[in-house]
């Protein structure tokens, strides 16, 4: 393990201060920026209780005025979630005082869709994204089956928390130092145990990376009687790229009842999760590419979904199909997904 990994392997409890002392912190390299802020790589000295030892962590910084949800939604499902190996850990948190700051446990080799890409040589062009911090590396089937079973069960473990991410995509999947993947970026994410309890309402954060066309509805509402979901109204149904070239909305991550109904629940990120299989499966490429996003908004609820490679092997393809499933209930679950894959691994050895 390298002394730069910012590792928490082992920790069962973080205690996150939410009024963390900034000076404890320095920026060391901006690692990436987006609508929401910046991301930096820095040391934070006594963090999360363990005083006199310093970290490598992953800062997000919020843009003051930027319209969105805000870094302290973010922060409260972050603290939810607590530790787990497949998900992206909350250390510190400063949100008590603007400008807010979460600090986060440092992924060494940054983003997966940046290394599916660099492993197709992909660092141009329209499907390009900034490049890989890692040298490129060959991906075998067996490695990308295993990326896929740490996403699910990362996702398994959000989902027993009651969460929706609702912006699952390969680029919100980082590497660690070891390989592993972790889920992160909740700017989209929801609670569903706040929506029991503010009876049927509530706030939803606005995308995180919501540019100007798309506007969600600050209202959520729990459908009579269905606990499990939550509605968000879009207003404008373009599909509009923001100055990165990415989609304000993940429309090509979004099933078709969040599409049409704009509900959103587990299954929703269950349909998301196929989607990112069919990234892992194509290296990265931009889900639909022959189909604008309006065209991708009116075709999925009517039965389109992504063309799977010939060479995608079948328990991949499988489940890939299943998740697409138009009938939310009749999709796997994590667990459900989690053990087909592992079941997959193992029949490798
Ligand atoms: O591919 P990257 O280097 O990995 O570029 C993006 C950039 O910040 C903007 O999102 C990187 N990033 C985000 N969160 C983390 C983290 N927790 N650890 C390491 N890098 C991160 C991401």
């Amino acid at each position: 393990q390298s002394e730069d990994s910012g590792s928490i392997e082992g920790e069962e409890s973080i205690i996150v201060e939410t009024d963390f002392n900034r000076n404890n912190l320095r920026f060391k390299s901006l690692l990436g920026e987006g609508n929401f802020g910046q991301v930096w790589k820095a040391e934070a000295d006594n963090l999360a209780g363990y005083i006199g030892t310093t970290r490598i962590v992953a800062v997000k910084t919020e843009r003051v005025n930027n319209g969105q949800g805000g870094l302290k939604a973010e922060c409260e499902i972050m603290r939810k979630l607590g530790s787990h190996s497949n998900v992206v850990t909350l250390l510190g948190a400063c949100v008590e005082q603007e400008p807010h700051m979460l600090i986060m446990e440092y992924a060494m080799r940054g983003r997966l869709l940046s290394l599916l890409r660099a492993a197709r040589g992909v660092l141009n062009g329209i499907n390009s994204h900034p490049p890989s911090r890692q040298p490129v590396m060959p991906l075998s089937p067996r490695r990308l089956t295993g990326f896929a079973h740490d996403i699910a069960r990362g996702m398994e473990y959000i989902a027993e928390k009651k969460i929706v991410h609702r912006d699952l995509a390969a680029r919100n999947v980082l590497l660690d130092h070891n390989g592993i993947c972790k889920i992160c970026d909740f700017g989209m994410s929801i609670d569903l145990d706040k929506i029991k309890a503010s009876q049927g309402y509530m706030k939803i954060p606005r995308v995180s990376t919501c540019h100007t066309k798309f506007k969600f509805d600050m209202t959520a509402r729990v459908f009579g009687g269905l606990k499990n979901y939550a509605t968000s109204k879009v207003r404008n149904n373009n599909n509009c790229d923001n100055n990165k070239n990415r989609p304000a909305l993940p429309i090509r991550w979004m099933a078709p009842e969040a599409l049409q109904y704009h509900i959103y629940s587990v299954e929703t990120d269950v349909f998301a999760f196929g989607i990112v299989l069919w990234e892992l499966a194509t290296l990265g490429i931009t889900p639909y590419p022959t189909l604008s996003g309006r065209e991708v908004l009116r075709g999925v609820p009517s039965g389109v979904r992504p063309e799977i490679p010939s060479s995608c092997r079948q328990e991949l393809s499988e489940t890939m199909k299943e998740c697409w499933n138009k009938e939310p209930s009749q999709r796997p679950s994590f667990t459900d997904v989690r053990k087909s894959l592992s079941r997959a691994l193992v029949q490798w050895q």
